[in-house]
């Protein structure tokens, strides 16, 4: 009787962890939105990033330095204001500390380049195949 019991107990333990792992699995997916760039005090987190055509990349400030994003690249120290065919034109973005802002939709494939004016060599690639 008791081991009846036991095996019971088991069984409904076994399913209550299924339940959490399978809830947990499902907020992890919703909770982090894709196509992130980190921005610490002065640069990117990351030189580049890839995404698909059609898709947004949200630019995520953790520090509380301000920055202020356009289309470009820094080249050898020289800021290079660029306008690319295809890619959304940004001029003068600001992301203010421990704040975030979008850019795109990207709707061309190509390789497109976006710097920040503030700092000197702070500046992202993005891929979109
Ligand atoms: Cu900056």
């Amino acid at each position: 009787m008791s081991k009846k019991l036991f095996a019971i107990l088991g069984l409904c333990g076994i399913v209550v962890i299924l339940i959490l792992v399978a809830c947990s699995a499902t907020s992890t997916d919703t909770s982090s939105a894709p196509n992130q760039v980190h921005m610490n005090a002065t640069n990117f987190v990351q030189p580049s990033i890839t995404i698909k055509k059609g898709e947004s990349i949200t630019l995520i400030d953790d520090a509380q330095d301000s920055h202020i994003i356009a289309s470009g690249t820094w080249e050898n120290g020289t800021a290079k204001p660029q306008d690319e065919l295809g890619a959304p034109q940004v001029q003068d973005l600001q992301v203010s500390g421990s704040d975030q802002a979008a850019i795109g939709p990207f709707t061309t494939a190509g390789t497109f380049h976006f710097y920040c004016t503030v700092h000197p060599g702070m500046s992202l690639t993005v891929v979109v195949q």
